[in-house]
């Protein structure tokens, strides 16, 4: 039996109906300042939380609930007589439902505010308040979501009180929120200070049909404190997003993100196969696209510039399963919602968000800095220089190099991805993969450096005339004398970009 409920949210949406359904289940109402005041001008019977405390309010407001009056009457275990007594002789009555929901520091956080603000958003009743109803679940139905109130009114209409399952998960929730909470000021307070503290504050954004496979089941969760492209992205056309779909487009729109220019990257199995710089979206998609016109087909392409029609146009002449850009053109977007279930995205261009990324392994989790370094030099080692279109295409091949499966190797010319070899086990592996699907490239970009001189000879029989790896071998003198042979630039970059 539910006699009386202490209210105190900051969020008042949808309380005032919530309250006069108490209101006419007999349930007496507290409340705190704002939620008091709140209730009452909006004529609901209500007693302030500071006549229960004998306490006015203090401190702006810091000290409210945090008061025996009030954690006596939500912890006295109800069938524990001795509990009873205690709360009997200190003329404490006990509070049998608890409503609250938390100064929203998720949401301010991320604001321009001052430090000083910030920390003013951080609640200590509140979840004190939650936390202790949520130990009494038994005997208190504790309410921290507004979506919950239209379940509990059912369930109180329909049997007259909160049902223990019911009440178990609510008080299973407030624990959730609270670790969330928690995990969002210290990510505040500490984020410098990596690797001693581990501090991750994720909300679901929505459950996905299924995780890689149709049998693992999956759902995906946002950061609550940090933006990033895949938070904050608008689907304007085509089906659910997949688990798949998610992180493919993570990737195809990082790429895209290396560049100021108009570029564009094509994503199968959360691998290249596809990348292209130019001059407009047009161009950049037709290049993407003939890297690898077989792999393309279902594939997620990411544009970094508006997608215009002719561009649209082009797009919807395959089956491709992803659109990302930042923007379409009004035709543009009519072209491509032509296409059902094609899913187009409008997300926000920038450098990635992160600072930390994760690897799941079994019991455990390896944590490091995101990659976000290109290259530490531009280190000519050979006797020739590469010309000006090499160097373009050098840097195109790192940008895209460092986001293919190690080992990995990119082919290049005129500002376009034409072979990429992936994945592999040994590097000439991937060095032929590269150069058999690329036919005529110009530039070979490799993540790690060469273990021997056999790549340089290969890329030399293709016909490559310009070499960029991180260099660092105990044999990178052999591979740069096959350049001087073969008559090859080569540059070093000094920085390694495996992808595991
Ligand atoms: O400042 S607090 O950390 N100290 C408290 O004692 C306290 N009691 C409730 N924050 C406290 N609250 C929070 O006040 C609640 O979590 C809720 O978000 C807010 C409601 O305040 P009002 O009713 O004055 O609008």
């Amino acid at each position: 039996m539910i006699n009386r409920a202490l209210i105190s949210v900051y969020k008042k949406d949808n309380i005032l109906e919530f309250s006069k359904f108490l209101i006419e289940k007999n349930v007496e109402i507290i409340s705190t300042g704002g939620t008091y005041r709140y209730l009452k001008e909006n004529g609901i019977p209500v007693t302030e939380v500071s006549e229960i405390t004998k306490f006015k309010e203090m401190l702006d407001g810091r000290v409210k609930t945090l008061h025996p009056n009030i954690h006596g009457g939500i912890l006295a275990v109800r069938d524990n007589a001795e509990h009873m007594r205690t709360i009997e002789e200190n003329d404490i009555k006990p509070i049998d439902m608890v409503i609250v929901n938390l100064y929203p520091f998720f949401e301010e956080v991320k604001t321009d505010k001052s430090f000083e603000e910030k920390v003013e958003f951080i609640d200590i009743g509140g979840p004190t308040m939650l936390r202790s109803a949520a130990k009494s679940f038994k005997d208190v139905v504790v309410i921290s979501d507004t979506d919950d109130y239209e379940k509990i009114k059912e369930e109180i209409n329909e049997s007259g009180d909160v049902s223990f399952e019911t009440r178990k998960n609510l008080a299973g929730k407030v624990f959730n929120l609270c670790s969330a909470y928690d995990a969002a000021i210290s990510e505040f307070l500490l984020n410098e200070e990596f690797p001693h503290y581990l501090n991750m504050s994720y909300e679901k954004m929505f459950d996905l049909r299924y995780g890689e496979n149709p049998h693992q089941k999956a759902a995906y969760y946002v950061s609550t404190v940090q933006d990033g492209a895949m938070k904050d992205f608008k689907q304007l056309n085509g089906k659910e997003l997949s688990f798949n779909n998610i992180r493919d487009m993570d990737i195809a729109w990082k790429i895209v993100n290396e560049f100021d220019e108009p570029a564009c990257s094509a994503i199968k199995h959360s691998t290249p196969c596809g990348a292209a710089v130019g001059k407009t979206p047009f161009e950049v998609y037709q290049k993407a696209y003939e890297c690898d016109p077989v792999s393309i087909f279902g594939g997620i392409v990411a544009v970094n510039k508006e997608v215009d029609e002719e561009t649209a146009a082009e797009m919807a002449k395959i089956f491709l399963e992803i659109v990302i850009a930042p923007s379409y053109t009004e035709k543009a977007l009519e072209i491509l919602k032509g296409k059902k279930n094609l899913r187009v995205i409008e997300a926000k261009t920038g450098k990635v968000q992160d600072k930390l990324e994760y690897v799941k392994v079994d019991g455990g989790l390896l944590v490091q800095d995101v990659n976000k370094e290109m290259m530490k030099e531009f280190n000519i080692v050979t006797k020739k220089a590469p010309d000006e279109t090499e160097i373009g295409d050098m840097i195109l091949g790192m940008k895209v190099v460092k986001h293919v499966k190690s080992n990995a190797i990119v082919v290049v010319k005129d500002g376009m991805a034409k072979g990429i070899g992936t994945g592999e086990t040994n590097r000439i592996w991937a060095t032929m993969q590269a150069l058999e699907r690329a036919k005529d490239g110009s530039v070979l970009a490799s993540d790690a450096f060469f273990p021997f001189r056999d790549c340089v000879d290969e890329a030399a029989k293709a016909g490559i005339t310009a070499i960029i790896q991180p260099g660092g071998s105990m044999r990178d003198q052999e591979s740069v004398d096959a350049c001087n042979e073969h008559g090859i630039s080569m540059v070093f970059t000094g920085i390694r970009h495996f992808k595991h």
